[in-house]
């Protein structure tokens, strides 16, 4: 597709329900093409809210999203969520093999680009460590996979999509800091002409990040590098001590 993957978020306020809470609040981020930027920030501080909105989950109440310059309500919601990947926490496997797992939304995927996809998510090794290899049947009466797995196979199959932006919400929250390290690496070097939002807890991860973005009381507390983060000794800095 022609999409840039320039994103911005124009002071927008946003809650669940008109009469609730404000989760954020004259919210305004403008993120270039290309970047890895992570989101940061106390559990119930906005982050998982302001990428929904990014998939048009939801709509500010006031303010607004664009996608290079283009407001998001003004694209249709198949070609807007055609163009970006969205994977969580918990991931979905079907009961159906490893590689139509990864393949789901390219069922006409060689078996090269499926492996290729695996291995930039750290799930090559374990795949062909299993008897039947890629033609493992998921779940229900097959193998069933841990945790990390799972998160695993999701990343291959985001990864295999090849949208220009992807969106990570704490998709490796079940991995050790080593297979998440190498993970952060393949974004580095897949990140080219995407823009990739990642949300982590683990902040060793995203230390790396083109961008961190803080968020605390529903606006953006700060942002920077990791190293400039941790001099200004503030949000980021508070949160990197544990
Ligand atoms: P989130 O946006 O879910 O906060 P978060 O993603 O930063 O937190 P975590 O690190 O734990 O994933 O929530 C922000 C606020 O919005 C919080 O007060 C809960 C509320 N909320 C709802 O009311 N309805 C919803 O569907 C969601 C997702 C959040
Ligand atoms: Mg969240």
């Amino acid at each position: 597709t022609d999409v840039q993957g320039h994103i911005k978020f124009k002071d927008v306020s946003f809650g669940y329900n008109n009469n609730g809470l404000v989760v954020l609040e004259n919210f305004n981020l403008e993120i270039d093409p290309g970047q890895i930027v992570a989101i940061v920030g106390p559990t119930g501080a906005g982050k998982t809210s302001m990428i929904s909105m990014l998939l048009r989950f939801y709509d500010p109440w006031q303010g607004e999203v664009s996608l290079d310059g283009v407001n998001l309500k003004d694209l249709t919601l198949e070609s807007l969520r055609s163009n970006i990947t969205l994977v969580l926490q918990d991931s979905f496997i079907f009961p159906m093999s490893l590689a139509d797992n990864i393949a789901f939304a390219n069922p006409n995927a060689s078996r090269e680009e499926i492996i290729k996809a695996a291995k930039a998510a750290q799930a090559h090794d374990f795949i062909s460590r299993l008897p039947e290899g890629y033609d493992t049947i998921a779940s229900e009466g097959g193998v069933s996979l841990s945790g990390g797995e799972k998160q695993r196979i999701s990343l291959a199959r985001a990864f295999l999509r090849n949208t220009s932006i992807l969106i990570l919400d704490e998709p490796t929250s079940a991995l050790d800091a080593q297979t998440e390290a190498r993970i952060f690496q393949s974004l580095s070097s897949y990140s080219k002409g995407r823009t990739i939002f990642i949300i982590s807890h683990r902040l060793s991860t995203i230390r790396h990040a083109d961008l961190i973005v803080t968020i605390k009381d529903g606006m953006i507390a700060e942002k920077g590098t990791h190293e400039v983060l941790v001099n200004e000794g503030k949000v980021y800095a508070e949160l990197y001590k544990y």
